[in-house]
């Protein structure tokens, strides 16, 4: 395994760009503040935490999670819709570089499918294991119009289950993958590419700081690293598309209760 860490922008050749220190710490509070609220909203505490860093909010989270788990998935669902975390991925230097790979206007870019990862320590049910997100987000019919941008929330390390890379594995279209739905709501979806199709690519990972953001070609094929630490692991991703172009897919979001 390779450990990256230095500036990249070359997405085309790799499959993936990583920029550090894209936004600042102080953007990526105003999220954090909105983690923190609606951690104390739904505990019933007032507890204050530096930021997600912080060891004592990985214990609190789990030990909370052990007497109660829902609250995860209240965090897991719910924060994916605040302004705090939107507003990050609609930062004007985002949008620009998308617009460069994508060849479109930086305002005609589709930003969504937002989603907030929780990766506790020695977690497996959760961890998404090797696939492309072209297979999960169906928008873009060519595969080619689209990218994964991940910001990083705080400082994140290969121990840590930083995200795995097959470097230049966009490069060889799109993979067939077993499809697994899982049965229980504690368990992720997964469509897994198969193990001998990973030797013929370079695993790298990106040990990253607050607000050093990475995009992803949408056929890169990646993975949750293991988190072998005593802390969680927090991220937020979102899916970028360009719909002025041909194969994209119109959508429509379709709102379900989760119980
Ligand atoms: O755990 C990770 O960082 C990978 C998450 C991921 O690939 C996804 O949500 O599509
Ligand atoms: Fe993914």
């Amino acid at each position: 395994m390779i450990i990256f860490s230095k500036k990249e922008t070359n997405l085309k050749k790799n499959g993936f760009s990583y920029y550090p220190k894209l936004l600042t710490r102080i953007e990526i509070n105003k999220f954090f503040k909105s983690t923190l609220d609606s951690l104390n909203f739904y505990n019933g505490e007032k507890k204050r935490f530096k930021n997600f860093d912080d060891i004592k909010l990985s214990n609190y989270i789990l030990k909370q999670k052990k007497r109660n788990n829902k609250f995860i998935n209240y965090l897991y669902n719910s924060l994916p819709h605040f302004s705090s975390l939107i507003n990050l991925f609609e930062n004007q230097k985002i949008r620009n570089i998308a617009s460069k790979i994508l060849n479109e206007q930086p305002s005609n870019l589709i930003i969504c499918e937002h989603q907030f990862r929780i990766d506790y320590p020695k977690d497996t049910n959760f961890i998404l294991k090797a696939h492309q997100d072209s297979s999960f987000y169906q928008q873009d019919g060519s595969k080619k119009q689209s990218l994964v941008c991940n910001i990083s929330l705080h400082n994140i390390t290969a121990k840590m289950g930083s995200t795995i890379l097959y470097k230049n594995s966009h490069s060889k279209g799109n993979f067939s993958y077993s499809k697994k739905f899982s049965h229980s709501k504690n368990q992720s979806t997964q469509r897994q590419i198969k193990e001998k199709e990973l030797d013929n690519f370079k695993e790298i990972t990106i040990e990253t700081k607050p607000g050093d953001v990475s995009f992803y070609d949408m056929n890169l094929i990646h993975r949750s690293g293991k988190n072998i630490s005593k802390k969680i692991r927090f991220s937020i991703i979102a899916r970028i598309f360009n719909p002025l172009h041909k194969k994209f897919r119109a959508f429509q979001k379709i709102s379900k209760i989760i119980k």
